[in-house]
């Protein structure tokens, strides 16, 4: 059988074998077939079945949840936690609360975990979890009641050795504070490493908040840079206005860049003078209101609703809100108005028909699993400072957070150029990322 008549095998018995769970087959599909230059190298990588274990969840629970509204009915709720892999540490990746998680969208996420926390090099194995929970309308109230019913079943299943959760749609520093309430409770341990994003009184690290968004604008910062260009006077797009896009435009700002739009699920804000961040920090995370009603405070901005931005003319284009929400028709206008960078603040956001138009078009992607790194190596930072019970300054976390992202694009470029493609950095991510997991497999015997 020839190599791509293999992988397409195990990638049929993969479909079959998880049925409808469209996310996680498009994620591995777009794994097996960036890592062939490897496999093509060094036909050994596929013995002992270690492309069929890296594929199949090491385990996989869900459990009911039971929590009370404010009208005190009972609602019940889907619970997840995937752990991927632990060959390289104990799982680590984020929970995510929207209404539209299911088994196969938390598998695609800690699929993907595996290759962005191996490129970290932290030595962090790899989980996801999450709920069908929509926290869109819900008092504090019940974002507590909530999180606790949620942590009164995952407690059994984590831990700073085992599996350490962390943020990820619809879970901030709120929510953590409330799981984390609720695990020391039942456990009678102040044990900070279980989880990381949590606020600073309670064993959190300075900079994790930020860290996603700086980190990705860090490697894109590299990313011109190696092609003698640089952020500052460009214009940026960002999608989202959560976590991750907040702290990119802020990053994006910091460094001379101008951001005219963000967008969030009701559609897009277009402010050509710059997107204001204080007015967008006070209406989006002091008072939680949606993104359209910027426009009411800003004269010259306007509200899209129902739209996407690519159609705002930029030079950046960084989509931060959430997977396959830029495909290949706003790619393609995209191009048309002359972007020269794309980097994945989100998971998964460009569709393969997105990545396969800016590829034609000679513009660099930066994939989510490398870009979008810096927020678990900063959690992986924050279990440093638990375990030591210390605290660092912002200072010396950012100067981490900025050399990782620098080595890690370093990685993928150098690994790219190594197997004839160069400016890959799809490739180089996911071929350099492959290496050190399926080395560390292979020393750990069968498992
Ligand atoms: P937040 O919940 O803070 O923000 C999510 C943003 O994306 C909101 O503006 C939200 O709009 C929008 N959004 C979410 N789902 C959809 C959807 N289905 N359609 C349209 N818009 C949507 O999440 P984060 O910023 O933390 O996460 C954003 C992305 O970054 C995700 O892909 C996540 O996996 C990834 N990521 C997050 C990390 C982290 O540390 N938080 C680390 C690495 C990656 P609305 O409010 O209207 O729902
Ligand atoms: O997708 C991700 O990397 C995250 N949501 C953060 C994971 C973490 O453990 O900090």
């Amino acid at each position: 059988m020839t190599l791509d008549d293999e992988v397409l095998t195990l990638f049929d018995q993969i479909v079959h074998r998880n049925p409808a769970e469209i996310e996680f087959h498009q994620a591995v599909l777009e794994v097996l077939t960036a890592i062939r230059p490897a496999l093509r190298r060094d036909r050994s990588l596929c013995d002992a079945g270690l492309l069929e274990r890296l594929c199949e969840p090491e385990r996989q629970t869900m459990f009911r949840v039971v929590w009370t509204d404010d009208r005190g009915k009972a609602q019940v709720n889907r619970g997840f936690r995937v752990g991927f892999s632990s060959a390289l540490g104990p799982y680590k990746g984020g929970l995510r609360f929207h209404r539209n998680v299911t088994l196969g969208v938390v598998k695609f996420l800690a699929f993907e975990q595996i290759f962005k926390n191996a490129l970290t090099g932290l030595g962090l194995g790899a989980g996801k979890g999450g709920s069908d929970f929509d926290p869109a309308g819900r008092s504090d109230g019940e974002i507590m009641r909530f999180c606790q019913a949620f942590m009164t079943e995952l407690h059994r299943h984590i831990g700073p050795c085992t599996d350490i959760p962390a943020g990820d749609v619809g879970v901030g520093g709120r929510e953590l504070g409330y799981l984390f309430g609720q695990y020391k409770r039942i456990t009678n341990r102040f044990d900070a490493g279980v989880l990381t994003g949590k606020g600073l009184l309670i064993g959190g690290s300075h900079v994790r908040p930020e860290a996603t968004g700086y980190g990705a604008i860090y490697f894109l910062e590299s990313m011109l840079e190696a092609r003698g260009e640089k952020i500052e006077g460009k214009r940026a797009v960002v999608s989202g206005s959560g976590n991750v896009a907040y702290y990119a435009m802020e990053k994006l700002q910091q460094l001379g860049a101008t951001v005219v739009a963000c967008s969030d699920s009701g559609g897009y804000l277009h402010d050509p003078a710059g997107i204001r961040l204080d007015l967008l920090h006070e209406l989006k995370f002091v008072r939680r209101r949606r993104l359209s009603t910027y426009v009411e405070s800003v004269a010259g901005a306007a509200f899209m609703p129902f739209e996407k931005p690519w159609d705002v003319p930029c030079d950046l284009v960084v989509p931060s809100a959430t997977q396959n929400e830029l495909d290949g028709v706003g790619a393609k206008s995209l191009v048309r108005n002359g972007v020269v960078a794309v980097v994945e603040g989100a998971n998964m956001p460009c569709t393969p028909d997105a990545v396969q138009t800016f590829r034609d078009a000679g513009v660099p992607v930066a994939p989510g699993k490398a870009a979008n790194a810096g927020g678990v190596a900063t959690s992986a930072f924050e279990m440093q400072q638990n375990a030591a019970r210390d605290q660092w300054q912002a200072v010396d976390v950012d100067r981490r957070l900025r050399g990782t992202m620098r080595t890690i694009h370093d990685t993928c470029l150098a690994t790219a150029d190594d197997h004839d493609l160069p400016g890959d950095y799809g490739a180089g991510a996911n071929i350099a990322a492959f290496h050190t997991v399926a080395a560390a497999m292979n020393a750990l015997g069968l498992i």
